[in-house]
Formats: C-alpha cells, sequence, structure tokens
C-alpha cells in the first residue's frame, strides 16, 4: 500500500463567457472514474474526513469557495488550501486527511476510483500510523 498526495492544476479554457473546466480519464485524471459525490451545506468550524482509504484512489476540488485539507503520510503532514476549481489535490490510499475551514456556499466535488465501500476506511488514527509504519519497514 502506498501512501501519496499532491496538488494539481486542472487546465481551463475560458472566453469572455467564462470559464470551464472539463475532467476525462487520461493523465490528468490517473485513474477510471467510478464515483463521483459532493459535500455542500457544511457546518460553519465542522472538521470531516478524518480517515485514511486502504486503496480508494480520489481528487478533491472544491468547485465553489474554498477548504483546507490537512494531509498526513507516512513522510510529510501538510495543507492544502482548495481555493479555485482549477486546483485538485489527489490522494492515494493510506494519506490520512480531514477538510475544515469551509466557506460559506462551499460545494466540494470528489472523484473516486472506487465505489462506495466503507471496508475501504481506516477511521482509527492509532491503526492509520500502525500501518503505514508497517508500510514503511517492507
Ligand atoms: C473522503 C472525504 C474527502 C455514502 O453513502 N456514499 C459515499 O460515496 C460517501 C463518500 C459517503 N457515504 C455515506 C457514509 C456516511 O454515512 O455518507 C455519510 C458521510 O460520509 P463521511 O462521514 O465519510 O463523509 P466525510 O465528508 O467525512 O468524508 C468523505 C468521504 O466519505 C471520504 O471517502 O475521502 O469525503
Amino acid at each position: 500500500m502506498k501512501s501519496i498526495a499532491y496538488e494539481m492544476e486542472l487546465s481551463s479554457t475560458g472566453d469572455n463567457r467564462g470559464s470551464l473546466v472539463a475532467i476525462e480519464p487520461d493523465r490528468a485524471i490517473p485513474f477510471d472514474i467510478a464515483r463521483v459525490y459532493y459535500v455542500f451545506d457544511t457546518v460553519t468550524g465542522v472538521c470531516r474526513g478524518q480517515h485514511a482509504h486502504k486503496t480508494c484512489k480520489q481528487i478533491l476540488i472544491c468547485v465553489s469557495g474554498c477548504c483546507d485539507v490537512i494531509c498526513e503520510d507516512s513522510k510529510q503532514t501538510f495543507t492544502c488550501k482548495l481555493n479555485s476549481p482549477t486546483k485538485a489535490l489527489y490522494l492515494e490510499g493510506l494519506v490520512w486527511h480531514s477538510m475544515k475551514n469551509f466557506s460559506p456556499g462551499a460545494v466540494l466535488v470528489v472523484l473516486a476510483d472506487h465505489v462506495y465501500d466503507e471496508r475501504d476506511y481506516i477511521r482509527n488514527y492509532d491503526e492509520f500510523r500502525h500501518l503505514i509504519n508497517s508500510a514503511e519497514c517492507i
């Protein structure tokens, strides 16, 4: 199991009517999309996420408003500020992630390479640390 997290810039096209981002499974989206979901109507001050995935790969895009995603993998902890519809965060499994500081009206869209499966979640932080420490030893 690998832990990989990085920011991506999505290319957009625009003219005097506005801008458009197209998302297709290609080199920019490094997996076939099996599921799309979005988080909206978030309550001020909430923290969502607080889990890792075993294998599910995801791309997070705040298409309206902004939020912060705090990521922790085996090597680093960093905060990604999703504050543009052209900015994305790629997360492979084994990245502990939490979303917070949602602006009013924020809409967070997520593309995933698997359908929803609760068995893919690691919701216990100690279990996550144990798994990434074990993966480091391999
Ligand atoms: C993630 C972050 C970025 C479903 O029934 N189907 C789904 O596809 C999803 C994603 C969730 N659910 C149910 C499971 C829970 O009863 O929706 C409820 C809320 O899910 P959760 O508390 O996991 O939501 P977040 O915002 O904490 O996390 C979500 C994703 O679950 C997670 O995979 O990486 O967004």
